[in-house]
């Protein structure tokens, strides 16, 4: 098996102002699949074609963002070498026990350097996509075309500061590699403005961009199958009066064809097709601060404000 260590993000756990109004969102608009309620309130959700029980999770709040961003490993053997890694790395771990989120097994959780909370977990119940495992159909009527309907949780883009001791971690101790880059403004202290990491063969798995603020969400991204289902998903937020930041159009940096648009308490989502498949051998790509607008919107060369300012 060529995929070993850290398989993929797991789950994004977010904070929301109104419960009911969220989940009407996440459920009727974005067309999640609603898993389970647990004791806490938490509301928890899976894309249509995921397999495993959750990869969002709606925690109330009296203040929107990200309360954690997590990522499934191979096995329990390799969280406990990913444990005993972080800590030899000079990280404090904290053990999370199995049962606290449904269906899913014990979680080591560690902050970054820009004020994050990570987690890694081997465990989740997998529940399937809801097809039969035998002689399956493509998709399925009830949840494949239910609002936007997003094939998977994707990834998330945080801003804080210390991106670049973010990017040693991701490198050096959780076996990433860099798939593009922002360097910073001309003129000023040399460094990366914005990172791009992936732990496969996905353009991005996690990205940062460096904010005097530690801990902010930029977005959660949802992945979709066309740039078709991007036009689609455009359609339904506009029948929905959803607020939309940017798109859809397409990034110059990973080459996703993208919107960006808000949730009922204002955290920024992202549903996106396209993009390339790198290897680990990948040269990274880099880009000019200059050159952020084409980065963000290619199409129109823009660099809206909202990018560097809007966060939860
Ligand atoms: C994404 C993505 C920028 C591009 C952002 C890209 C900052 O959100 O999913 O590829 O220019
Ligand atoms: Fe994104």
């Amino acid at each position: 098996m060529a995929l070993t260590g850290v398989l993929r993000p797991g789950h994004a756990q977010i904070r929301v102002l109104d419960m009911a109004a969220a989940t009407k969102f996440y459920g009727d608009v974005l067309g999640l699949v609603e898993t389970g309620r647990d004791k806490q309130g938490r509301v928890y959700y899976k894309c249509w074609d995921e397999r495993d029980h959750n990869s969002l999770v709606l925690r109330q709040a009296d203040q929107a963002g990200l309360d954690f961003f997590a990522f499934k490993v191979l096995d329990k053997a390799t969280l406990e070498k990913f444990d005993a890694d972080l800590k030899a790395y000079g990280l404090k771990t904290e053990r999370i026990p199995a049962g606290d989120m449904l269906e899913t097994g014990e979680r080591v959780r560690f902050e970054l350097p820009s004020g994050h909370l990570i987690e890694l977990y081997a465990e989740k119940t997998q529940v399937g996509n809801g097809l039969p495992n035998l002689n399956p159909p493509p998709w399925d009527l009830k949840n494949s075309e239910r609002g936007i309907a997003p094939v998977r949780m994707d990834h998330c883009l945080m801003y804080g500061p210390n991106i670049d001791q973010n990017k040693k971690i991701f490198m050096e101790v959780l076996g990433f590699y860099l798939v593009e880059r922002v360097f910073m403004p001309k003129g000023g202290p040399a460094g990366e403005a914005a990172i791009w990491l992936s732990c496969g063969h996905k353009s991005h798995d996690v990205a940062f961009v460096v904010h005097e603020q530690p801990g902010k969400l930029h977005h959660v991204s949802f992945w979709l199958n066309s740039w078709e289902k991007t036009l689609r998903a455009g359609d339904i937020m506009s029948m929905n009066e959803v607020p939309i930041d940017i798109g859809p159009t397409r990034h110059g940096i990973t080459r996703g064809e993208t919107i960006y648009a808000f949730d009922p308490s204002g955290n920024r989502f992202e549903t996106f097709a396209g993009g390339y498949q790198p290897y680990p051998d990948w040269i990274p790509t880099d880009w000019e601060f200059e050159s952020l607008g084409p980065g963000l919107d290619y199409p129109q060369r823009k660099l809206h404000e909202s990018f560097l300012t809007v966060l939860t």
